[in-house]
């Protein structure tokens, strides 16, 4: 696995370097609105250690940051009022998930109907 970027945005906005809008944060755990939403609820909760996709996470993390991170994404639907009409937690780890942002992050999308879980378009 290749080495994690301290320099990735997440990172930054993690070190205050960059601006987000915030909508939660505990010891383990930062959560920020998606700067390009899909959806009336789109936010993005991510660790703030430091590892780089899923495989990562879940190789290295704690017990106790993982926890966190499943607590977080729970609490943050409650908060939003999602949990009730209902949303969907997706996390895309490596290339063929397109993932962008080398720190690892999932999504939280709800607000409206979401449809199908994948796109039936296979290849870019
Ligand atoms: P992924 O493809 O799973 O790596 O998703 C990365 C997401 O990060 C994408 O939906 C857009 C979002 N994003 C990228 N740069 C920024 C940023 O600077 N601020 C915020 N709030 N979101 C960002």
């Amino acid at each position: 696995m290749s080495d994690y970027d301290p320099n990735n945005i997440f990172a930054r906005i993690l070190r205050g370097e960059l601006p987000c809008a915030k909508v939660f944060e505990d010891d383990h755990v930062l959560a920020f609105n998606d700067i390009h939403p899909q959806a009336p609820v789109h936010v993005l909760v991510i660790p703030k250690g430091a590892y780089i996709s899923l495989d990562d996470f879940g190789a290295r993390a704690s017990d106790t940051e993982i926890a966190a991170l499943f607590r977080a994404v729970a609490t943050i639907a409650r908060q939003l009022e999602i949990d009730v009409s209902g949303y969907r937690f997706l996390a895309n780890h490596g290339t063929n998930a397109h993932q962008e942002v080398p720190h690892f992050h999932v999504h939280l999308f709800g607000g409206r109907k979401l449809g199908p879980m994948l796109s039936r378009k296979t290849t870019e």
